[in-house]
């Protein structure tokens, strides 16, 4: 949920206009709207190279994953998990868009280790393939918009 219909749920749950202290973050989100889709675009536009490029960086750092006997050996599981490091970008962009980690928690996070750890997959480097992803993405942003995205991808490797 955005800053936006999130204060306006508290408020009218109390029948009352929103708050100086709400108005105020509702207008650094506003006025932080033309950066974060200007990430957001990047990262969109450049999710293939970043999906492709941080997936070699993790099978370089962890050639266990796609060795036989790894979680991601062979050529449809090797997929499958690029297709989970798309999913993770794609959160992440929905999260700079609404300026908000809680869309990236409730659709990737919740119950992701359970998840993972029934599959057999290493959790662990699913975070490295996470933050490889963040070493991409960032360098095809200004450090300024970098930053911002870092901490997306921080917030998905913290809770992995
Ligand atoms: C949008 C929210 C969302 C997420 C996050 C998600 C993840 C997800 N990853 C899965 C499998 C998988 N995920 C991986 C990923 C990896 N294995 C490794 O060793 C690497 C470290 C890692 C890649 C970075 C693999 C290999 C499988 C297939 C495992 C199997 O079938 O045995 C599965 C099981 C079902 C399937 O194969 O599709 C789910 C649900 N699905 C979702 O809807």
């Amino acid at each position: 949920m955005s800053i936006v219909t999130k204060s306006i749920v508290n408020a009218d749950a109390e029948a009352r206009y929103l708050s100086p202290g709400e108005l105020d973050r509702i207008k650094g989100f506003v006025t932080s709207g033309e950066r974060r889709l200007r990430i957001a675009q990047v990262l969109t536009e450049s999710r293939e190279r970043i999906v492709k490029e941080a997936g070699n960086q993790l099978f370089q750092k962890r050639p266990d994953v796609v060795s036989p006997g790894g979680n991601a050996y062979g050529e449809e599981m090797t997929a499958t998990c690029l297709r989970d490091m798309d999913y993770y970008l794609r959160l992440v962009t929905y999260g700079v868009v609404a300026g908000d980690v809680t869309p990236i928690e409730e659709i990737g996070l919740v119950g992701v280790r359970e998840m993972y750890n029934s599959l057999g997959t290493p959790i662990p480097a699913v975070a490295e393939g996470i933050r490889s992803m963040k070493a991409v993405a960032t360098s095809l942003l200004s450090s300024e918009d970098a930053a911002e995205a870092a901490s997306y991808f921080d917030y998905v490797v913290g809770a992995m």
